[in-house]
């Protein structure tokens, strides 16, 4: 038996473990008992994350459509394939008519290697990910107001303040370790305010529970801050020391009394007022927010009410304190982290900024760097069915199932000249793709993936590829060879991230033989930084923390007559986005093997539908099938479906409204109706 430390393939809580290996395949995971964040434990995916690695749907050869159909072929074949049309397209369409889609689950080397490709082999700033559909709002949001758009504090902080606000995060179900830590910490004493009108887990154990409307954050935010400034609360020292445009958010406030956020909200005046006394009395008070802050046609403002919030209590920079968004994906952090983005290089250094052009340009010797930002992710499937986009290059990711509007990406990726698909399995995008390329998974690679706190983790190759697949890396630098670039090739990951670090002044003094056993967080600028567990200490990343006020706005689809009920959408415990690891995976598949659909008692009730009955879901965009579950986990209006499922898939219900400063979805509100199937 062989034990190979590595870094869970699924959240962003970032559990190290070890793979247990006989004879080369993968038999077991076991717990690293010194993990500072995981301390021995793992959730249920964790301790299942060997299984689909074997599974024998992995794909193992290049694929190439002839005659309609998918078939086999060599990497020659493939590769030469798809770097002549690219070129075939570029020629003829222009640079910016192509794109590349990078992963949250490749590595930092992978992320970064694939921005290269884009940006000093094709030309083009057309290179964004998953980020843009979850947590764009945070890293625009929070760059404004404090200069950095990661989480400040660390997990372990949970152990060191006296009260913890959730919003809009279902943590103990979607990164279960960071849950519990809040879990222990509450039944120590720690008090909880939760805000989510779901009653998650961390609902039933809080001080607090705020069951607002979903998309009225603003309103409860804004509100909690007017009593907090209105009951002398403030934490004027912060203020004056520290921060900038107090007036404007004062202002901002003034209207908003607790009767009116009330009255936006749905809650009683007296729970915000205790909300805003409760976080705001608190010596240390830390923030977490996900998806429920971020997933709005007015995320931006979210995030910008959350910092002010923060800013206001004088809770930035010290232990215990801080906004804290939980990153998704194991390696969503790094994904932005190395610039996967359409108007950013590695370390957020814009590529609007001509010296930042002019020092890439001399590190990957090439004569020049394309200066306007690309295409975000969520704008490339309405330039594909607008003939503006010819060709996409998808690197693990899922966009068919995960992306809104499904009939509309459909249709998109259908109207494209060159989909080219690169993952572990054959997933419903890359059934619809030209060429499909075969990628390691993370047992089988060795590489980094920062955390969401920052942390940058070392993983070490456990066993062999399937087949012919090889790691993202080395198909990347295949292709930049095949276009004839030689700047692409490196004996080892190690030489890769060496390279990040000369360019990235946050990961400067990040290298290889610096992680063991348990990595460090950025910013660590050199060598001899121990790294920066904490975020705005003596002063914000950009000087002083800006308040940014903000005006209300709805969400953009209201209900009516005819779609009567807000519906939605998140994640379970046991699946993972589009299932392609989970529901080849027996033990998880076992727990929830289909889609479902929550709804409370009372709507049930008027619409006679009884648990586990058959339902028509129909939305503006689409209707699909899926079983009910009545239960008192929403509130009544609101239904609640899982994504997971490409059966019942809620993404033909969701719509394609976007933000228009972050251009993330409006994946957490629509309209919709239910009917009763026979
Ligand atoms: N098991 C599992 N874990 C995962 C994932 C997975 O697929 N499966 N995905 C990972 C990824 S990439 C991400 S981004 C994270 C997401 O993690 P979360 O954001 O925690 O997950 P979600 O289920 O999308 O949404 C969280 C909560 O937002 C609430 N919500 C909805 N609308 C609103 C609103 O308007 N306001 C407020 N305050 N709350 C609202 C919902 O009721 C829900 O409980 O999870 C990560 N972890
Ligand atoms: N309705 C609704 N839709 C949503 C959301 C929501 O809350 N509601 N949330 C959104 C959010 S926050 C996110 S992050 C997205 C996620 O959307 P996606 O990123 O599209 O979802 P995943 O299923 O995680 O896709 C990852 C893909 O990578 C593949 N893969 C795994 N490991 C590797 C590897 O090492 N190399 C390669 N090349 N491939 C690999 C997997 O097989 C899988 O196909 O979904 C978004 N969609
Ligand atoms: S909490 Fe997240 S990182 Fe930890 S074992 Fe579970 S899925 Fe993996
Ligand atoms: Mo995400």
């Amino acid at each position: 038996m062989k034990r190979t430390l590595t870094v869970c393939p699924y959240c962003g809580t970032g559990c190290m473990f070890y793979l247990v290996s006989d004879n080369g395949r993968l038999v077991g995971v076991e717990p690293s008992s010194s993990h500072p964040v995981s301390r021995g434990g793992l959730c249920v995916k964790g301790w299942n994350a060997f299984a689909f690695v074997h599974h024998p749907e992995r794909l193992t050869t290049p694929l190439i459509r002839k005659n309609g159909t998918l078939e086999p072929a060599s990497w020659d074949e493939a590769l030469d394939l798809v770097v002549a049309r690219l070129t075939q397209i570029q020629r003829q369409h222009g640079a910016d008519s192509v794109m590349f889609a990078s992963s949250a689950k490749a590595t930092n080397e992978e992320n970064y290697l694939l921005m290269k490709l884009a940006r000093a082999v094709f030309q083009t700033n057309n290179i964004d990910h998953c980020a843009r559909l979850c947590h764009s709002s945070t890293v625009t949001g929070l760059a404004e107001t404090f200069g950095s758009g990661a989480m400040t504090n660390t997990i372990s902080c949970i152990d060191e303040t006296d009260v913890i606000f959730v919003i809009g995060s279902n943590t103990t179900e979607q990164h279960p370790l960071i849950g519990s830590r809040i879990m222990n910490a509450v039944r120590s004493g720690t008090r909880l305010i939760v805000a989510d009108n779901r009653r998650i887990r961390l609902a039933r154990q809080a001080d607090l529970h705020l069951r607002h409307t979903n998309g009225s954050d603003v309103p409860l935010l804004c509100g909690m801050m007017h009593v907090i400034i209105a009951e002398g609360l403030a934490d004027t020292k912060f203020i004056t020391t520290r921060t900038e445009n107090y007036a404007a958010l004062a202002e901002s406030v003034a209207d908003w009394t607790p009767e009116r956020s009330a009255a936006e909200t749905g809650l009683e005046a007296a729970d915000i007022i205790a909300a805003a006394r409760l976080y705001a009395g608190a010596e240390r008070a830390m923030i977490f927010y996900s998806m429920g802050i971020t997933q709005h046609s007015h995320g931006v403002d979210n995030v910008r009410c959350v910092a002010s919030l923060a800013m206001l209590t004088g809770n930035i920079g010290r232990p215990g304190t801080g906004v804290n968004p939980l990153r998704g994906q194991n390696n969503v952090q790094g994904g932005c982290d190395m610039g996967a983005l359409p108007d950013l290089y590695s370390g957020y250094q814009k590529v609007s900024d001509p010296e930042n052009r002019q020092k890439f340009a001399t590190a990957w010797r090439v004569p020049a760097l394309p200066a306007s930002p690309g295409l975000p992710l969520t704008r490339a499937m309405d330039a594909a069915s607008e003939g503006k986009l010819f060709a996409l290059f998808v690197m693990g990711e899922n966009p068919l199932i995960s992306d809104p509007d499904q009939h509309h990406a459909r249709r998109a990726l259908e109207n494209l000249e060159l989909l080219v698909v690169q993952d572990i399995f054959l997933t419903e995008t890359a059934a619809l793709a030209h060429v499909v390329l075969p990628a390691a998974c993370y047992a089988e690679k060795e590489g980094t993936f920062t955390n969401t706190e920052r942390r940058v983790q070392h993983l070490c190759k456990a066993v062999e590829p399937p087949g012919e697949a090889k790691t993202d890396g080395e198909i990347i630098c295949a292709m930049a060879k095949k276009a004839g670039y030689d700047g692409m090739s490196y004996a080892s990951q190690s030489e890769v991230m060496a390279e990040i670090a000369s360019l990235t002044p946050s990961y400067g003094g990040i290298s290889y033989d610096r992680l063991a056993p348990h990595g460090m967080p950025w910013p660590c600028p050199t060598p001899e930084h121990p790294g920066t567990p904490i975020l705005h200490h003596e002063q914000f990343t950009r000087g002083r923390g800006h308040f940014s006020p903000v005006s209300h706005s709805l969400p953009r689809e209201q209900t009516d007559a005819d779609y009567p009920l807000v519906l939605t959408t998140g994640r379970t415990y046991f699946h993972w986005h589009t299932g392609t690891m989970t529901r080849r995976t027996h033990l998880l598949d076992r727990e929830e093997p289909t889609s479902f659909l929550e709804l409370h008692p009372d709507d049930a009730a008027r619409l006679s539908i009884r648990h586990r009955d058959r339902l028509l879901v129909t939305s503006r965009r689409g209707s699909i099938q899926t079983e009910a579950r009545v239960t008192t986990m929403v509130i009544p209006g609101v239904v609640f479906m899982p994504f997971h499922f490409a059966e019942g898939a809620a993404n033909c219900l969701t719509n394609n409204v976007l933000d228009p400063e972050s251009s993330i979805p409006e994946f957490k509100v629509c309209a919709v109706r239910l009917e009763k199937l026979p």
